[in-house]
């Protein structure tokens, strides 16, 4: 995740993409983030890391007590608790049935027979146990802002432990079918589609960290339930250390058990000893798969019916292309399914990522079921396993959270967007030339397919934003440094961080540079034009970072947003002072955007007998006739080409005046101006 608000429709992409700017990141990420937007799919995942000693404690407490068992009490307890989900499972799958009966009677009735899950039925079940009369006891918790109304104020308190502690509703989650319909939210297109009979196996890698049992199991469950059985190889569980504690041997329980009924699914587990982070524990997945395709997944997902099958297709035709599911959004409160529209997996020069349109060749077909190409994956992702493991699997020197999508996304990414179904013409050129080519010397493609929906939820992960930006900024230097050659500082400009002497150890990048040159990547200039040219090279910025006035010393802030004044404010070099300064004399004050569909903020001069400078979109600003061009050399007067007035500070007010002398020093310099 990660990112600007989900695209609910095409047009409303580029226009959501256009308020995404740096001034964004810096201030309004947090929020943009918090309020479960959520393209960060593994944020709460790994961030929950800081909750992790205070529990350690309780755990060995527990383990202590359960060692202390005998052996044959041990056995006991868990046939019993087997038996108490089986039962549970059959109280479920009988309220289940009712619905659909109740459903399908319903849809009789209304001589709708063919559409089978409408959303309003599926959503029905969610219901929580209702008690009379009782008042909210944690009025500000987001978890109650929508849901939980009649709520006693025992569960209340109950569901905001559990909320607290797992950023999503347990709560309800506990009480919903574990095997609960979901909303039919495809293209109607998708419907009428068939698929190959013979398409590859699968191994699906769920991938956790403390994720709460009944979502883990209803993850499991719809896999199981979802995916044809000849095709489902194996489900492989990966925990990242977990020191839950009915992530052991009730998941066990579960898990045997549904061994038993589903003979033919194989299931793995992998535990690591330490948390090793996003990259690695996808990674370790990867290696103990064994299917012939295999699906990295969150483990707080459920699948949608025929998930599987248009991504095995797309695989099957080639097996170079990395695909990607559309995500459903499951509400963080209510769980509630909450159609996306199927975007482009795009990311900015700071490596968040982001939804994006696809390119225009795509809309020109006005089939929204057909697979559309994108720039790089979100996480989550579908590829052949051992084309996976032939260009590198993952960076697992990647830390925590981040980044490891996008490099992914980058080194995969080896033939023009623009276009469908164009041939990957490095590898055309191989083909001719040698009958049994090496594959890996042509990178492949990445794909988000809208016939294969999974519906993910977007925790609320707000206890665990301060430690995000860390590692997000070590793993996107890494990125840099590997893959973007003359573009690398890029990276730096939209972290503010300066180019040398950064503070980050980025660790050895010497396994993954030998890795880029043996695929014989191209360079990432060529990536920009032809994969992502709606990226901003930012190739003729020449100075950033804060804009001091050394007669006054002050720095030239951003001022009161929303807003159009610029302001005189004491220096403290952070985004509303953070200035990018380009070789065609255009000073953005705030930030600046890292794609050309975006707009930056132009300082301006008015070009009236107004003394107060401006600060516009500068595409506003050219039509309006505003002065958006600056004369400016280190240590000199900032002076509009337009109008020969310059930038001054007078009693501690930002003005534009007659040029008295004053000179301004611009933090960081990138190339002689
Ligand atoms: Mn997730």
């Amino acid at each position: 995740m990660r990112c600007p608000a989900p695209p609910r429709s095409v047009a409303a992409l580029v226009g959501q993409c256009a308020y995404v700017s740096m001034r964004a990141l810096w201030f309004k990420r947090p929020l943009v983030v918090l309020g479960g937007v959520g393209i960060f799919f593994y944020f709460g995942f790994f961030l929950n890391r800081g909750s992790v000693t205070s529990w350690t404690g309780g755990g060995e407490t527990h383990e202590a007590v359960r060692m202390s068992r005998s052996f044959s009490d041990l056995e006991a307890s868990l046939s019993n608790l087997t038996n108490i989900i089986r039962a549970f499972e059959k109280k479920q799958d009988a309220i289940q049935k009712m619905v659909e009966d109740n459903r399908e009677r319903r849809a009789a009735e209304l001589g709708q027979k063919q559409n089978k899950q409408p959303e309003a039925d599926a959503q029905e079940e969610k219901k929580p146990p209702k008690d009379s009369k009782s008042s909210k006891v944690f009025p500000n918790s987001p978890l109650f802002k929508q849901w939980g109304e009649n709520l006693s104020e025992d569960d209340q308190r109950e569901a905001q432990d559990l909320f607290e502690k797992y950023g999503y509703n347990v709560f309800l989650s506990d009480r919903l079918p574990l095997n609960r319909a979901l909303p039919d939210t495809r293209d109607s297109r998708c419907l009428k589609k068939s698929y190959p009979k013979d398409l590859p196996s699968l191994s699906v890698v769920l991938i956790y960290l403390n994720e709460a049992l009944s979502i883990l199991k209803r993850a499991l469950r719809s896999i199981i339930d979802r995916t044809p059985k000849d095709l489902l190889k194996e489900i492989v569980m990966v925990d990242d250390n977990s020191n839950n504690e009915n992530l052991k041997g009730d998941l066990d329980s579960y898990v045997k058990m549904l061994e038993q009924q589903h003979p033919t699914v194989r299931f793995v587990r992998v535990r690591h000893t330490e948390q090793r982070g996003l990259a690695y524990a996808r990674a370790s997945g990867w290696r103990a798969s064994s299917a012939d395709v295999v699906a990295i997944l969150d483990a707080h997902i459920e699948v949608h019916d025929m998930w599987a099958e248009p991504l095995l297709t797309q695989i099957k035709g080639d097996r170079t292309v990395v695909v990607s599911p559309v995500f459903d959004r499951v509400n963080f409160d209510d769980l509630r399914v909450i159609r996306y529209e199927p975007a482009a997996h795009a990311f900015d020069w700071a490596l968040w990522c982001m939804y994006e349109g696809f390119t225009p060749d795509y809309y020109k077909l006005k089939d929204g079921s057909l697979p559309g190409k994108s720039p790089s994956v979100m996480g989550i992702f579908v590829a052949e396993r051992k084309f996976l493991g032939e260009v590198g699997v993952l960076d697992e020197g990647m830390r925590v959270y981040g980044g490891e999508n996008v490099e992914l996304g980058i080194r995969v990414s080896d033939r023009p967007l623009s276009g469908l179904g164009s041939k990957p013409f490095a590898c055309a050129v191989n083909h001719d030339v040698d009958p049994t080519p090496k594959v890996w010397t042509c990178g492949g493609s990445v794909e988000v397919v809208p016939c294969s929906k999974i519906a993910h939820i977007e925790r609320y992960h707000k206890p665990y934003m301060r430690d995000l930006g860390p590692a997000m900024k070590r793993n996107a230097l890494r990125v840099a440094e590997v893959w973007m050659d003359e573009y690398k500082h890029n990276v730096n400009l939209a972290w503010n961080l300066p180019f040398e002497n950064h503070g980050f150890d980025i660790g050895d990048v010497s396994e993954r540079k030998k890795l880029r040159e043996k695929l014989k990547c191209k360079p990432f200039k060529w990536y920009l034009e032809n994969v992502y040219p709606k990226l901003d090279p930012w190739d003729d910025l020449v100075a950033y970072g804060g804009l001091k006035n050394i007669n006054a010393s002050m720095c030239i802030d951003q001022g009161p947003q929303p807003g159009h004044t610029p302001i005189a404010y004491p220096c403290y070099y952070y985004g509303p002072q953070i200035t990018y300064y380009r070789k065609s004399g255009e000073l953005y004050v705030g930030g600046i955007k890292s794609h050309k569909y975006n707009d930056n903020r132009c300082l301006t001069d008015v070009n009236n007998k107004d003394t107060e400078p401006g600060l516009y979109p500068c595409k506003e600003a050219m039509q309006k006739g505003m002065g958006i061009y600056w004369d400016f050399t280190q240590g000199k007067t900032i002076k509009n080409r337009q109008t020969n007035r310059c930038l001054e500070i007078k009693n501690k007010k930002l003005l534009i005046q007659e040029c008295s002398g004053q000179v301004w020093e611009i933090q960081n310099l990138i190339k002689p101006f």
